[in-house]
């Protein structure tokens, strides 16, 4: 639970029979997560053993691929009314202390990207040679030019938050089931104008085999579709009828008291009327604008 919100965690499961116990029970230690959600892809033989008696919830999705198995997560979330869904993997890479980080940022945005490019934060033994590292750096880099975003240096990191209400707003547009989900579930939150903020996460070794990125030619490939899919996007090539995230106008600035009764008259109305302003501008929207980001302004 963060600040009364449900918080779960969504771990896709392929390969991590010999992780995934302890990568739970790490995130379940932090007492922050309310759930975790763990989605068998066809997972090795052994692993809902492993899961079982741990507290999280498994849940099963048989279309194989990292998109496939992330989406049933998410669409898992959404639908139990989760709060704060935040993506992880159980392989031993990410760091259930990494939590805390990622929902205090989600106090000021929906969306909070992880990045496993900080020199500081990849682990001896982890899988971010300069190829990946500096690959990654450098599309993620393409990406904030192009599109004029806040800082990006990761485009597929998969330790990411995100509020219900951002994720139900890009859900539609979210069709890719393989290994480049990661940057697409980027590029529409970019393309939603949904805001968000990029924050270094550890990188650990990798417990067991990886069969995505450990591979260096099937990481140029992945490369090379990441340019692919940001161009498509910068160039229009991907459907454009999307509703964009509407921002909640900033109540009025509070004047320094000691105030006279009718500069305090003059301040309960124009408060008034911006909380009008504000309930109005959340029923016509097709979406429910009630996280935290745009509420925290009204308690200041
Ligand atoms: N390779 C693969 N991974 C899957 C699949 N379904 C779910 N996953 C999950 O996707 C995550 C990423 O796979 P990994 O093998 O760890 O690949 P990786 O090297 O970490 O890839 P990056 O995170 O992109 O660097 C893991 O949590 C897998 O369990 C699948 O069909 N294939
Ligand atoms: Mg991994």
């Amino acid at each position: 639970m963060w600040r009364g919100k449900k918080v779960a965690v969504v771990f896709p499961t392929y390969n991590e029979k010999d992780s995934i116990r302890a990568a739970t029970l790490e995130y379940f230690r932090t007492q922050l997560a309310d759930e975790v959600i763990v989605v068998n892809n066809n997972a090795a033989p052994g692993t809902s053993d492993e899961v079982a008696g741990t507290g999280a919830r498994e849940i099963f999705e048989n279309k194989q691929g990292y998109g496939h198995a992330l989406l049933r997560g998410i669409d898992d979330c959404t639908a139990n009314g989760v709060d704060l869904i935040v993506l992880s993997e159980p392989d031993g890479t990410f760091s259930g202390h990494d939590l805390l980080k990622l929902l205090a940022y989600s106090d000021d945005v929906p969306v909070v990207f992880g990045t496993r490019t900080s020199r500081e934060f990849i682990w001896a033994g982890a899988n971010m040679g300069w190829f990946l590292r500096w690959g990654n750096w450098a599309v993620a880099k393409m990406t904030e030019l192009l599109f004029n975003t806040t800082i990006l240096t990761d485009m597929g990191c998969t330790h990411r938050l995100f509020t219900r209400e951002a994720l139900q707003l890009i859900r539609p547009h979210l069709t890719i089931g393989g290994s480049h989900f990661g940057p697409q579930l980027l590029m529409e939150v970019v393309a939603h104008k949904i805001p968000f903020v990029e924050i270094p996460v550890n990188y650990r070794q990798r417990i067991g085999e990886s069969s995505v990125t450990g591979d260096l030619w099937k990481a140029f490939r992945l490369g090379m579709r990441m340019i692919g899919l940001v161009l498509e996007y910068r160039f229009g090539f991907v459907a454009r009828d999307r509703t964009m995230w509407t921002p909640v106008p900033p109540p009025p600035q509070v004047p320094a008291l000691p105030l006279q009764t009718d500069e305090l008259l003059a301040l309960a109305k124009s408060l008034e009327a911006s909380t009008q302003e504000t309930t109005s501008v959340q029923e016509t929207t097709s979406v429910q604008q009630t996280t935290t980001a745009q509420e925290k302004p009204l308690l200041r």
